[in-house]
């Protein structure tokens, strides 16, 4: 049997195919039971032709916002090879599977594959220096605006997850890593882990769930090496003092504030002053936001185009008491904070030049400018010299 695995030409930022975001893990889960079933199995990215005639396609699907990449790849290898069997799967597969029957496809998918969830991902098939792992699958929470517990309805977790670790970089997709009960355990074991004498660092995709945080998980998490916590901000202005506390109980476990991020739902419930006063508390202490425009789950598209200046109504979907414009206006917002928190620079000194800037190109700039222990806070005059020399670079290479 020759089996293709697709991976539709999702518009993917970053350019890196192998992102951290968008690895297919579903895809090489399904890959490892195959070939434990003898079949010869190949990767495509998009629509491309594979070295061999498959006798059955599988294509992964992700955001139902991003079905038509799913559409063209059903499309393309239908015309490509007529006799194949086509099977999509995924979340958007699951979450519209009628929809997702209508690209011509032979076959829906919904949730997860019961023998493939129990294959380790085939990482034969991707070059990347991190691994994926779920903990746990499904949520103990219903929040109204997710999908989770209908693409995986069932909460269920592990107890240990060293014997799966093959790679020195972790990034967890668990929805809820802290709802797991065994979540201490997993954290020590973590933290006590080594993969050939080395220590094993960690990150979760999700945020944790702030109700769930205590001083000592905090502790577990930062002595388990796990990155750039997040956690949500979901509710109401109302909610401020606890989520400064679950601020506090990070920052007392020893991450900086800024690499902190709160995750806030936007376009949705809350009206644009009450995101606006949320992200201005965020920036008083010193944590960075990461915006999240709501789109519903029934959206199969979505024209949003953030670097158009203006959009009329009907282009993508607005939330009752949202405009385009103060989309736009909370977008710029929490990126002109977030700048200005990870280059410590004051909100007044924001320039638009310092987007855009790498770490390492921001590493170098800050070296020059004398600011080798990243503390200081630029004056005016290093401002105006990061940016001149940061647009004379950017005029170098453009050369
Ligand atoms: C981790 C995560 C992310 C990560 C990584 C995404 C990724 N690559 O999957 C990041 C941080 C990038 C992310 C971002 C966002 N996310 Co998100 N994310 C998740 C989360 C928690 C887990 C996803 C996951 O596990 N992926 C790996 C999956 C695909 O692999 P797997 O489950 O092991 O695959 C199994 C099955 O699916 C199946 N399978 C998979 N493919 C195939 C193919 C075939 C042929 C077969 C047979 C089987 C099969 O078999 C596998 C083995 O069991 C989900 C919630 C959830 N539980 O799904 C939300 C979720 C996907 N995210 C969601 C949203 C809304 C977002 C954001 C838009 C939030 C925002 N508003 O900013 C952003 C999008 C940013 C953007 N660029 O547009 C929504 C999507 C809703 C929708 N409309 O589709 C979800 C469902 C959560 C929710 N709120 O409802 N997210
Ligand atoms: S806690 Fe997160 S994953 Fe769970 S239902 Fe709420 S939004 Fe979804």
């Amino acid at each position: 049997m020759k089996c293709l695995l697709v991976q539709p030409a999702f518009p993917i930022p970053n350019k890196s195919l192998n992102h951290k975001s968008f690895l297919p893990v579903g895809l090489l889960k399904v890959s490892t039971w195959l070939r434990r079933q003898e079949a010869e199995v190949e990767l495509a990215v998009g629509c491309s032709m594979p070295s061999f005639e498959p006798d059955e396609i599988y294509i992964t699907s992700l955001f139902t916002y991003w079905s038509s990449y799913v559409w063209d790849c059903v499309r393309f290898y239908r015309r490509s090879y007529p006799a194949a069997k086509i099977i999509v799967g995924g979340i958007y597969a699951s979450l519209a599977p009628e929809h997702c029957l209508q690209s011509g496809c032979d076959e829906v998918h919904v949730g997860l594959h019961e023998q493939a969830e129990q294959c380790p991902p085939d990482y034969d098939l991707v070059e990347t220096d991190f691994q994926i792992l779920h903990a746990s699958r499904g949520c103990v929470r219903r929040c109204a605006f997710c999908g989770t517990y209908r693409i995986e309805p069932e909460y269920t977790y592990k107890r240990t997850i060293t014997s799966e670790i093959e790679k020195r970089h972790l990034v967890f997709y668990d929805n809820n890593l802290l709802a797991n009960p065994h979540i201490k355990q997993l954290l020590t074991e973590l933290r006590d882990f080594r993969l050939e004498k080395r220590v094993v660092t960690a990150e979760c995709q999700s945020g944790f769930d702030g109700r769930l945080l205590t001083p000592e998980l905090a502790c577990l998490l930062k002595a388990a090496r796990f990155r750039n916590p997040r956690i949500a901000w979901d509710g109401p202005v109302e909610e401020e003092s606890e989520v400064r506390k679950q601020i506090q109980i990070l920052t007392e476990a020893g991450y900086a504030a800024k690499d902190i991020s709160v995750f806030m739902i936007f376009n949705h419930e809350l009206p644009p002053g009450d995101l606006r006063h949320k992200a201005e508390a965020c920036f008083h202490w010193g944590v960075q936001v990461a915006d999240c425009r709501f789109r519903p789950l029934d959206c199969f598209s979505d024209g949003y185009k953030p670097q158009a200046k203006q959009q009329e109504p009907d282009e993508y979907y607005l939330y009752d008491v949202w405009t385009d414009e103060d989309v736009r206006a909370f977008r710029r917002l929490v990126r002109e904070n977030n700048i200005c928190l990870r280059y410590r620079i004051p909100r007044d000194r924001y320039s638009k030049q310092l987007e855009g800037l790498s770490g390492i190109e921001r590493a170098r700039m800050r070296r020059k400018l004398g600011l080798e222990d990243g503390t200081q806070r630029l004056t005016r005059e290093q401002l105006d010299e990061l940016n001149r020399m940061w647009i004379a670079e950017a005029l170098e290479r453009a050369m």
